[in-house]
């Protein structure tokens, strides 16, 4: 009753912001991502009789308070879906910056999803540990997979799951981490507050729903010029919205790193930028710029090269 379990994280291209429900974790739109290679989380779970709750243990420290409870509601979801009489000991050890608009959530609950269900010797087929994962956070959905990914919002708890599109992998992604901190406003209670603005939401459902069907578009032409153009436009628009909900995740030396990228563009270079739910800036790119461009990054922030990663797995 003992399993462990190794999720990357993912990167949103097309993002998801806003919840049509909060129970099933059901998102507004679409959403299409890239796993990662450099950023994951393994975690152990243990079922065991004698214990009469859950414990939970991130990078070797035992936590308690609003962190533990998401973990434990998520178990109780985990438990009633598949009848597992235990509560569970939890240790999970995490290679990413917590909560720093990295998508540590991400690869956490699909970490989670995997080895909870593996502990309990259930072998659950990649489309069902997508919905379970998506119980957790949103973003864990898309971390089951390798490459470039896309997450259907569908409409109820089987129905919104996550599918692997392709590989391209001569991807890169270069990550400038400007801030390692923890946000102070986190995505979940951030992304709900469209909900109070009805103009604001509109406007964001339409263009994703057009940024999702041009990137799918974009990415089966091969065409990375419009896959760049694309997740940049759309990542500003989520920014813009988010502003104007009263939240601010980016910094002026965010602005700096896109400015830095718009002028390297301008030289012929393709690389674009995409944001999260923080402060740091992703840049997009091919393997082969890579090189080129590292060190005008490096003189900004501190940069850790990404290419595309595996999905979930055993370790
Ligand atoms: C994404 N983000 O698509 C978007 C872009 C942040 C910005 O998914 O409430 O932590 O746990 O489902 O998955 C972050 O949201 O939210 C996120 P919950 P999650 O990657």
């Amino acid at each position: 009753m003992k399993h462990t379990a190794k999720a990357n994280v993912n990167i949103a291209l097309v993002k998801y912001w806003g919840k049509k429900d909060t129970f099933w974790n059901l998102p507004l739109t679409d959403s299409l991502s890239l796993t990662l290679d450099q950023f994951y989380t393994e975690t152990t779970v243990v079922y065991d009789a004698a214990l009469t709750k859950d414990l939970l243990f991130i990078d070797d420290v035992e936590i308690s308070g609003s962190e533990f409870n998401r973990v434990t509601k998520y178990m109780d979801k985990v438990r009633n879906l598949y009848d597992i009489p235990y509560y569970a000991r939890i240790t999970s050890y995490n290679y990413v910056p917590k909560k720093a608009g990295l998508a540590s959530s991400s690869s956490a609950f699909a970490a989670l999803a995997y080895a909870a269900t593996k502990a309990y010797n259930l072998n659950l087929d990649n489309k069902e540990l997508s919905s379970l994962a998506r119980l957790g956070s949103g973003s864990a959905a898309r971390s089951i997979y390798e490459g470039l990914v896309i997450w259907h919002e569908g409409y109820d708890h089987r129905s919104s799951y996550a599918e692997h599109l392709t590989n391209m992998d001569d991807l890169a992604l270069v990550v400038c981490l400007i801030d390692e901190t923890p946000k102070k406003v986190n995505s979940t209670d951030a992304m709900n507050r469209l909900n109070d603005y009805p103009d604001l939401k509109e406007l964001w459902l339409n263009s994703t729903k057009d940024a999702f069907n041009d990137m799918k578009q974009a990415i089966i032409n091969n065409d990375f010029e419009s896959m760049g153009a694309i997740a940049e436009s759309h990542a500003s628009l989520m920014h813009y919205i988010i502003q104007e909900t009263g939240v601010t995740y980016l910094t002026d030396q965010s602005f700096k790193v896109m400015d830095l990228t718009e002028k390297i563009r301008n030289e012929g270079i393709p690389v674009y930028y995409t944001m999260d739910a923080g402060a740091n800036v992703k840049i997009l790119t091919k393997k082969a710029y890579v090189d080129k461009v590292l060190s005008r990054y490096e003189k900004l922030s501190k940069v850790v090269v990404s290419y595309s990663g595996t999905g979930v797995c055993s370790k």
